[in-house]
């Protein structure tokens, strides 16, 4: 049986990836960090993951993977059957590869520069509120811009088609500025991580994470 250890964060990004875990079927042994710069579980994460986030895997020979994306390709080529990411000749790749990638790049960024701001600027705390003012709001632009980019019908990202992507959402959105902002502002995000919470599973794990 493959060996596959996740190291993970309580209502961390590392909850995505167990969702994708679970969702193909792979299973994997959890072994519980804290970002935290003052945390016991600090040196041992910086052993796996130099940048001292979750979600960290390590495989079975000893290689590392991190990068939340990254980790969704290789589980989906484990499992391709779970459709993590949509095949080659699905008419939506593209439109699911541009989002996906926009999601980590860009999305997923406003969280790492706005959490603990006060790390970028020497601890300068006046303008680390200041950088949290403007990530927090950039963030709600480009959720927008995510939001215009989901089938309208639902119920998934795209549209019939279920994608890892629908499982950022069902976590993500636990995350600043929060559901109700969600359901307010980008109700197609908020009916995707609605949906993706049905599964009993995912449900779970939103329970375990963010509950
Ligand atoms: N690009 C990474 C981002 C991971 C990330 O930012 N994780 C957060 C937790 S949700 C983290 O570990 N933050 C601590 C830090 O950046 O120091 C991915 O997609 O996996």
């Amino acid at each position: 049986m493959l060996k596959i250890r996740l190291l993970g964060a309580q209502g961390c990004g590392s909850a995505i990836v167990e969702a994708m875990l679970v969702t193909a079927k792979i299973p994997y042994t959890y072994e519980q960090v804290d970002c935290g710069a003052d945390s016991p579980t600090r040196a041992r994460l910086l052993e796996v993951n130099p940048l001292g986030q979750v979600p960290a895997v390590i495989l079975q020979d000893g290689t590392v993977l991190t990068e939340s994306a990254a980790i969704a390709m290789y589980l989906n080529d484990l499992a391709p059957d779970a459709k993590l990411i949509p095949p080659t000749d699905h008419p939506q790749r593209a439109h699911f590869l541009r989002w996906f990638v926009f999601l980590v790049a860009a999305l997923y960024p406003t969280w790492t520069y706005g959490d603990d701001p006060a790390k970028w600027l020497a601890g300068d705390a006046k303008a680390g509120k200041a950088l949290r003012a403007a990530t927090d709001e950039h963030r709600k632009i480009m959720l927008g811009w995510i939001n215009a980019a989901a089938d309208e019908k639902g119920p998934w990202f795209l549209g019939k088609t279920f994608s890892v992507i629908d499982l950022y959402f069902a976590f993500m959105s636990y995350w600043r500025p929060g559901r109700s902002w969600y359901e307010a502002n980008v109700p197609r995000l908020f009916a995707i991580a609605e949906k993706a919470a049905e599964n009993p599973k995912i449900g779970k794990l939103i329970e375990a994470h963010m509950g």
